[in-house]
């Protein structure tokens, strides 16, 4: 079978990761690109061998010739662009978060499924190689069935050099990061009937909040806590380490520092390093992230060319945007918010 050719949008700070994935994917390759800033399409098509480029995303549309559009821009344009999507009836990946508000994400799920066409979302820390890890320890049943988790980033990591547009939202570490977290403990712990959430700004420096503390009643009735930080200074920073403990009524999971899965259950205790792979393009402590980007990547081809859905389709990742809005405004509240009437 020839290989899909794609479109990338967005030649910023995370596409180059994209790029280099694509590069290792089997069965697709990036024939065109787009960014309105001159400076970065020109880095990223000299950086890549990519003849086609385009400084309008409306023109690389309507010159089409490509199979999928790959879009790395931020949040603001995402609508618009998949949308633009649809009505050029191209699938589409849609970087993460998806949407600025559940309704907007909404109407670009309504807009592919009424197209016709794939829509993913990059929701891509659910693909890192620790992750699923314990995902493969619960399948196997290893704690029997899991009552209690909790999913945990703190870190003291620097983002905001490398993304400066972090530090202007009014909202930070739940729409940017804890976005992934809320993804892995639905993947982990399944989907989410309720949400009670705290949040801070410590950082005087950044505009939104920095600390989040969020409480998931999943419809299993199991509960989880996924807390996240990018103000806590550790005397190893973790950073993108997202740390997990589960309790399950035969025993219990733990990932901690470092890629270790513990797993303790009647035959005793069993660690496994559980480490992601550093690929030829990768950089520490980045790898575990960069990996992830590949192995999301390759599902897209795969999926595509079997027809099937994708594991973070736009109509799975409306469940995790729901718990983003629901977290926001049970924080703002003060109160627990019923996700299941979001949807
Ligand atoms: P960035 O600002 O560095 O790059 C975005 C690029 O898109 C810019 O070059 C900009 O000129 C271009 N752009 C924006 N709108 C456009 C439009 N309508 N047409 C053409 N070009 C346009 O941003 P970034 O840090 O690379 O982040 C991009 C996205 O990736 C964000 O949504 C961010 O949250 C996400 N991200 C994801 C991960 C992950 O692990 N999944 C990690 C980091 C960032
Ligand atoms: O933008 C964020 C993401 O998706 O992963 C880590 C990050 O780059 C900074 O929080």
């Amino acid at each position: 079978m020839t290989d899909l050719k794609g479109a990338l949008i967005g030649c910023g700070f995370f596409a180059v990761n994209q790029m280099h994935a694509w590069n290792d994917v089997e069965g697709a390759r990036i024939v065109a690109i787009c960014d309105r800033d001159p400076e970065r399409l020109k880095t990223v098509g000299d950086q890549f061998g990519i003849e086609r480029r385009y400084s309008d995303a409306e023109a690389l549309f309507s010159d089409g010739r490509f199979d999928f559009v790959d879009i790395a821009t931020t949040v603001q344009s995402h609508r618009p662009l998949v949308e633009l999507a649809a009505r050029h009836k191209i699938a589409a990946i849609c970087q993460k978060p998806f949407a600025k508000s559940l309704a907007d994400a909404k109407a670009m799920v309504e807009a592919c499924q009424n197209a016709g066409i794939p829509l993913m979302v990059h929701e891509n820390f659910r693909w890192q190689a620790p992750i699923q890890a314990v995902r493969k320890a619960l399948e196997e049943n290893a704690i029997g069935v899991p009552f209690w988790g909790r999913f945990s980033f703190r870190s003291g990591y620097d983002v905001f050099s490398g993304q400066p547009y972090l530090a202007a939202q009014d909202r930070f570490i739940i729409e940017d990061l804890g976005i992934h977290t809320l993804d892995i403990a639905r993947y982990i712990l399944g989907d989410v009937r309720a949400v009670t959430a705290r949040t801070k700004r410590v950082n005087p420096k950044i505009k939104g909040e920095d600390v989040a503390t969020i409480l998931l009643d999943h419809q299993s009735g199991a509960t989880s806590i996924v807390d996240v930080s990018y103000v806590t200074k550790l005397s190893r920073e973790p950073f993108p380490e997202t740390l997990i403990e589960l309790d399950g009524s035969d025993g219990t999971i733990r990932l901690t520092p470092g890629y270790q899965l513990e797993v303790t259950n009647a035959r005793g205790t069993h660690t496994l390093d559980v480490s992601p792979k550093l690929l030829s393009w990768a950089s520490r402590p980045w790898h575990n992230i960069q990996e992830s980007v590949y192995a999301i990547q390759q599902h897209w081809v795969d999926q595509l060319k079997r027809g099937g859905e994708h594991s973070t389709s736009g109509a799975d990742n409306l469940k995790t945007f729901a718990l983003v809005e629901a977290a926001y405004d049970s924080a703002a509240g003060h109160l627990t918010v019923d996700v299941e009437a979001m949807l």
